[in-house]
């Protein structure tokens, strides 16, 4: 049965940075109603309201993996650990954006598959095989025609944006080599719901991921997670290794069924874990908008830092427009001079100038936060401080 716990209310597309402030409507389907909710099931939790992927992931998508050096270094370290541990003869990126993982990768080995159409133009301008299409299963037909099959398979923060799982693990299959391996990463559900971060919600996280739930649409394909790491990216992800359940070439480690019993024991496999959540993402809103309330009437001057696709879930869910915000000042090219998804709030091009008499930085981009903390040395030296909203809303400086 499938149980609605949350409603983050109405919603812009996330990764929809406008020239132009503009009123949405949700008549002209520029918002969208976004509701979260539990497979009790499956344990899948997703949102309602599926969106066209046209809408999303076309010509002009502005996010770029390369634009972190955490990213950086996280695809480095899991090129070299692919390369040394499983050998794959050829290798496939589902998502491969603007080729912050592949380019770790020989071009004459690898292959990339990316919709957007703007950023498989760098990876294929780097020499590298792209199919600027949909993942899909008359793509996996038309791969397997000209390459036969591949020997892994990596897809990072991908997954979850595709709707029709059935169809993601079909097409996968059809092209996975019988001791092929499959990588999977994204957010944690685990984390996202200890952390509270409802933000992790948006039109194009159409699903976000426990092991329990992975566990389970991937056992009607004869597939099975053999090992699972833990890692720090986007405020906390797992990275799933999964092969056939034919192959026993490889053995299943202990750290597979360590993170199915913490999951069961914390409740993610029960609907009243999700309604506690929810509850604690209305408390954390109305947190955020009485700290913020309080730093404006005592004319503190804020502005964000990372208009990330996250933000616009917070900002739109908690109503905090330039009133509050004066800017957010963000490094990706393609966000600048436009505004926050469904507000008046203009996002400027990172510059260290730019923020001379700021006296706090709503951080957007919590999850990189040790890399900002790092870059912003001086800002806190000086007595600037961050808000977080996660794990509840607060002032930090360290
Ligand atoms: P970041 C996107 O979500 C969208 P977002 C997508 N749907 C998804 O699944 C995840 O990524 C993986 C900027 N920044 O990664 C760069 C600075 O300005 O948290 C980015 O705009 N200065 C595909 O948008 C944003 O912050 C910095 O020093 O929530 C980070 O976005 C750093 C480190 C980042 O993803």
């Amino acid at each position: 049965m499938i149980k609605t716990f949350l409603n983050l209310g109405l919603q812009p597309l996330a990764n929809q940075y406008l020239k132009k402030p503009k009123i949405l409507s949700i008549k002209k389907g520029q918002l969208y109603k976004l509701k979260v909710c539990f497979d009790t099931r499956s344990k899948l939790v997703s949102i309602s309201k599926k969106i066209p992927v046209k809408k999303m992931f076309n010509n002009t998508y502005p996010y770029k993996s390369s634009m972190s050096k955490t990213m950086l270094n996280s695809f480095k370290k899991l090129a070299n650990e692919i390369q040394k541990r499983f050998k794959p003869n050829l290798f496939l990126e589902i998502g491969s954006n603007d080729g912050a993982l592949i380019k770790n990768f020989n071009s004459n080995n690898s292959i990339c598959v990316e919709p957007c159409s703007n950023l498989a133009e760098i990876t294929k301008k780097r020499g590298y095989y792209t199919y600027s299409k949909y993942w899909n299963y008359s793509l996996s037909k038309l791969i397997k025609k000209k390459f036969k099959n591949v020997d892994a398979i990596y897809a990072a923060n991908t997954l979850t944006h595709i709707a029709n799982l059935n169809d993601v693990f079909k097409s996968i299959c059809n092209i996975l080599s019988k001791n092929g391996v499959l990588i999977i990463e994204d957010p944690s559900l685990l984390e996202c719901i200890k952390k509270t971060s409802y933000d992790q919600f948006y039109n194009e996280h159409i699903y976000v991921f426990s092991a329990l739930a992975v566990r389970n649409i991937i056992d009607k394909f004869d597939l099975e997670i053999f090992d699972i790491h833990k890692i720090d990216t986007h405020g906390g992800s797992l990275r799933y290794f999964i092969k056939r359940k034919k192959n026993n070439n490889l053995k299943i480690t202990s750290r597979v069924s360590a993170q199915i019993n913490k999951e069961n024991k914390f409740g993610l496999n029960k609907l009243s874990t999700y309604i506690k959540f929810a509850k604690k993402a209305l408390e954390s809103k109305q947190k955020l908008i009485t700290l913020l309330n309080k730093l404006k009437k005592n004319n503190k001057i804020i502005i964000g830092y990372g208009a990330t696709a996250k933000a616009s879930t917070v900002l739109n869910y908690c109503n905090i427009d330039h009133n509050i915000i004066d800017f957010f000042i963000d490094t990706t090219p393609d966000k600048i001079n436009k505004f926050m998804p469904g507000k008046k709030i203009m996002i400027k091009k990172y510059d260290k100038n730019i923020y001379k008499n700021v006296d706090f930085f709503l951080l957007g981009a919590w999850n990189f936060k040790k890399e900002i903390f790092n870059k912003e040395k001086n800002f806190l030296k000086k007595g600037g401080k961050f808000i977080v909203h996660v794990p509840s809303p607060k002032i930090i400086s360290k």
